[in-house]
């Protein structure tokens, strides 16, 4: 089922990284081969800025020679060149609500991912030594030095540098547990999102859950203790083919509805009001969404190309797909939040030959 000149492919990346872990689920399910190596520093990541013109992980070489980068827009790539068992389900309706589950997980989940990990000395400490001994063993620094270097970045990129502040900690770890409390809710029943079948949405899933939430000790403790159908559905993705799984259901399901009423409340009002401090070039901006205030958050051009494609996705259905993804996203509180800023502040042709080329303004929470 191989397309010529896409095989062998290599991921490049960290077997720890959000956005590695994404992309080694999503190959795995498909069933399509791939090696694992190592993005290392400072070459791995000089590398990816020669050939795709954004330093992020994964990296994915085809055997053609060819690079690619971004998870979302490779796997969009790759369906059609390996279309057995399409990991988006044929309702297009269901297909939406995949491909917003799959950027809420991308997007808004990273921030309590990054926060558990780089917060806690538990994970800071485990995690920085790992960085360090895959990745920079090259780079000429005392491995203590390099281990705090890690953690120094990762805070001030990520978390702390990202409108984490010991105010809304709470607030940031409640987006986890209320996430916890809907998928134990949701794996009780069934085994994927959508039935017996892994779909986008569960790929998505994978980023936050499979190499952060699964692998760092404060959350994944508090994932044993509150949801262990989430620990299952964890291992069961990494474990399944589609090849030899089962079926979707019919329609969207109800109890994906509290996840879409999350995404009304936080992540589309955090993504209206990041595209508004782009529109005004202020790289950090404070915002309020769900109770929770952020101060100092950065700035991403790239999410504003996300609300751009989540608007595209939903335009791109017929009349009466659109009527029942409305109602849908109406009754759930993502409608007027998806629509609010009319003109979204795009930068010409912004991430239009992706996979194969971004813009070194596309790393997350990055200007
Ligand atoms: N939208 C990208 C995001 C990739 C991304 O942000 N990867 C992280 C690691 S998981 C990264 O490389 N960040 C760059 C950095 O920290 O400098 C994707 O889907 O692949």
């Amino acid at each position: 089922m191989s397309d010529t000149g896409i095989q062998p492919l290599t991921v490049y990346g960290s077997n720890i990284s959000y956005f590695t872990g994404k992309m080694e689920n999503y190959l795995r399910v498909k069933g399509i081969a791939y090696t694992l190596e190592p993005m290392t520093m400072p070459e791995g990541f000089k590398q990816m800025q020669e050939k795709v013109g954004v330093s992020q992980m994964p990296g994915v070489l085809l055997g053609d020679g060819r690079w690619m980068t971004d998870t979302t827009a490779m796997i969009e790539w790759l369906e059609p060149h390996y279309p057995d068992n399409p990991i988006l389900p044929s309702n297009p309706v269901q297909a939406l609500v995949c491909q917003l589950l799959e950027d809420y997980a991308d997007e808004w989940l990273w921030r309590p991912a990054m926060h558990y990990r780089w917060f806690y000395p538990e994970g800071a400490h485990l995690q920085s030594r790992h960085l360090t001994d895959e990745l920079m063993a090259a780079v000429p620094s005392p491995g203590f030095f390099k281990r705090w270097l890690v953690r120094r970045r990762q805070r001030s990129g990520y978390t702390m540098g990202d409108g984490v502040t010991p105010q809304n900690v709470a607030g940031v770890e409640q987006i986890y547990l209320d996430t916890l409390q809907r998928l134990q809710a949701i794996f009780e029943q069934r085994p994927f999102l959508l039935g017996s079948r892994p779909s986008l949405a569960d790929i998505g899933f994978s980023g936050p859950f499979f190499r952060h939430f699964g692998l760092d000790p404060i959350p994944l403790e508090i994932m044993r203790q509150r949801a262990p159908a989430v620990l299952e559905w964890m291992a069961r993705l990494w474990n399944t083919r589609l090849s030899s799984s089962g079926e979707w259901l019919d329609g969207v399901p109800g109890d994906l509805e509290p996840l879409l009423q999350d995404i009304g409340r936080s992540y589309l009002p955090y993504l209206c009001a990041n595209a508004e401090a782009v529109a005004a070039d202020q790289r950090r901006f404070d915002v309020e969404v769900a109770g929770v205030s952020y101060r100092q958050a950065r700035y991403s051009r790239y999410r504003v190309w996300c609300l751009q494609e989540l608007r595209n996705r939903f335009e791109k259905l017929s009349g009466t797909d659109q009527e029942q993804a409305r109602a849908l996203l109406e009754r759930t509180g993502c409608w007027e939040p998806l629509w609010r800023i009319k003109d979204l502040p795009l930068l010409p042709g912004q991430e239009q030959e992706l996979p194969f080329r971004g813009s070194s303004k596309m790393v997350a929470a990055n200007d």
